[in-house]
């Protein structure tokens, strides 16, 4: 089980209003407690922030709100001292505008570091070509001192680092053997299936955006470079190593994942695959949100499940792009209902064959957060996607998406008491306290035997001591049912079923167990043969059928 820490909204400890790596480590018994094997740090190298930290001006320093390097050591220490793993994020398919490659990239065209980032001449006074950006209308931004454009798939203040140049590789790779060599275990890396673009830079043949622009992945995603650069850095850093690395891979159907996983050419320890956090997404991306059945659901569980079976899949409901799994997957309407739910989901996610990922708050059941106005949002993404849809008078659909999507809703300081901004800071938190605190936090969670945090702590404890549940194989139950998401999982004569009622109402189900079988983690204490509970799920172990 890894923990993925938001470090700027965990704990602060010198009242700036900004979570720090003091913090972290102050915490550390906490996430001990709660029976974690690793924690993934969001990034906390040096950043102006205009996209959290996913913007860095200096790969080998820690971001001064964090805190020193001294403090980034001691954490390590600490964490190891409690067999804790660090990961570190690793956002290498770009760099702040700020950094000092990017400062001497822009001077000049002969500039040493001129193609250490991709530059283009304009076409007829404008962009070298449609490709739409993530978080602006068009990918390219004219830069006046030398006239020409440079490329940024991100915001205006995240230039693309160019991958052909062998120099930027050579720099990436030292980096990433500098943390390795100081100590940190691994790496979650960030797009980094985006890293090669298709060498002619084509005009991308989709749809336009509202703006004109082409969203164009068929050129900037998986491309065949993609693989060989991966490959050799696997060689050039990871391998011999005691460590692991995860791809976040946007755009990636299973065939491609099987190429980044095969065993052969190690490329990738696991990817984040994006086709569960998108089963919501419309057509034209994230903030077109469409309905979704429990068999589409099923659907990409079991596929994903089966092409990773040679391989190893990642497990997570949520991270800080995503809004809260209890404010998205489920509808409930009490406290008690939010408790069932939660420890439902979590049976539901994280007894699937693989590693998982709990994101900061989930272990207590934060929920999303009310923005009142455009005012209280951080995020470039949603800032930008308002902005953009203001100018066409439609604010108050983008406001209803933002409701429901934005990414802000993920990094609401963390919830750890009922005290003033939740006991999270004494100064002015850098973005808003979500309202649920008095109800929703750490100390109420840890008084609460029946809490959603010591159940975490019992499946945690259930899934790292059963080889069925680590290593067994993966078989979907009721595939057709449209309220109950069940499967199993098999090791020799061993077998565990897994069954969930997503909904609010009692549904009808017999379940077909042995007599012998027992339950070994529900949230219930009653059960009845024929039907479950609402939000009810019980795992339930036998031996298997010969
Ligand atoms: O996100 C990559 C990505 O594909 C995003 O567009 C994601 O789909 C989006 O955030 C959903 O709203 C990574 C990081 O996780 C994100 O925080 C960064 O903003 C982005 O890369 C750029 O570094
Ligand atoms: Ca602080």
């Amino acid at each position: 089980m890894i923990y993925q820490l938001y470090p700027r909204s965990f704990y602060d400890t010198n009242q700036d209003g900004i979570g720090d790596i003091p913090g972290i480590i102050e915490k550390l018994d906490y996430l001990k407690g709660l029976g974690i094997g690793a924690i993934w740090l969001n990034p906390v190298y040096a950043s102006p922030n205009d996209d959290m930290g996913y913007d860095i001006s200096d790969y080998e320093q820690i971001m001064k709100e964090f805190g020193t390097m001294d403090d980034f050591k001691k954490m390590l220490e600490e964490a190891h001292k409690r067999e804790i793993r660090i990961i570190m994020d690793l956002v290498v398919n770009h760099s702040s505008d700020e950094h000092q490659w990017f400062i001497e990239s822009r001077k000049s065209k002969d500039n040493p570091y001129r193609d250490y980032y991709i530059w283009r001449e304009g076409k007829q006074k404008k962009e070298p070509n449609n490709w739409a950006s993530f978080f602006t209308p068009s990918a390219w931004k004219f830069d006046e001192s030398t006239g020409e454009y440079y490329l940024h798939l991100f915001s205006e203040k995240q230039p693309d680092l160019n991958w052909e140049n062998e120099k930027v590789r050579e720099e990436i790779f030292r980096m990433i053997n500098n943390w390795l060599d100081l100590g940190v275990d691994g790496f979650r890396m960030d797009v980094i299936n985006l890293v090669a673009k298709y060498p002619g830079l084509l005009d991308g043949t989709g749809d336009k955006t509202p703006s004109g622009y082409v969203f164009s992945p068929e050129y900037f995603a998986n491309q065949p470079m993609t693989f060989t650069y991966l490959s050799e850095l696997y060689k050039r850093c990871f391998i011999g190593r005691d460590c692991m690395c995860v791809g976040e891979t946007p755009f990636t159907d299973t065939e491609t994942a099987k190429k980044f996983l095969k065993k052969e050419d190690p490329m990738l320890d696991m990817i984040f695959q994006f086709e569960l956090m998108d089963i919501d997404s419309g057509k034209s991306g994230k903030w077109e949100i469409v309905p979704y059945t429990m068999k589409d659901f099923k659907e990409v569980v079991a596929r994903w499940q089966e092409a990773t079976k040679d391989s190893w899949n990642s497990l997570f409901w949520s991270n800080h792009d995503q809004p809260r799994p209890l404010s998205r997957f489920v509808t409930w309407s009490t406290q008690e209902e939010r408790v069932l739910a939660g420890k439902m989901l979590a049976v539901a996610m994280h007894l699937q064959r693989g590693t998982s990922f709990l994101y900061q708050g989930e272990e207590i059941g934060m929920i999303n957060a009310t923005f009142d106005s455009v005012d209280q949002l951080m995020d470039i993404e949603s800032i930008q996607y308002y902005q953009e849809r203001k100018k066409v008078g439609r604010e108050e659909e983008a406001w209803n998406a933002i409701a429901r999507k934005g990414r802000d809703h993920a990094r609401t300081p963390m919830q750890w008491n009922a005290e003033k901004n939740a006991g999270f800071t004494k100064g002015t938190p850098w973005l808003l306290v979500n309202e649920s605190y008095p109800l929703i936090n750490v100390e109420q969670a840890m008084k609460d035997p029946d809490s959603l945090y010591y159940f975490y702590k019992q499946l945690i404890q259930c899934k790292t001591t059963s080889d069925t549940l680590l290593y067994g194989d993966f078989t979907l139950l009721h595939a057709m049912d449209d309220n109950i998401f069940g499967y199993a999982r098999r090791l020799n004569k061993d077998e565990i079923q897994i069954l969930c009622n997503f909904t609010a109402s009692p549904v009808p189900l017999v379940y077909d167990v042995p007599e012998e079988s027992k339950v070994i983690l529900s949230n219930y204490k009653e059960h009845f043969k024929d039907i479950l509970q609402p939000f009810e799920t019980i795992v339930v172990q036998s031996k298997a059928p010969m």
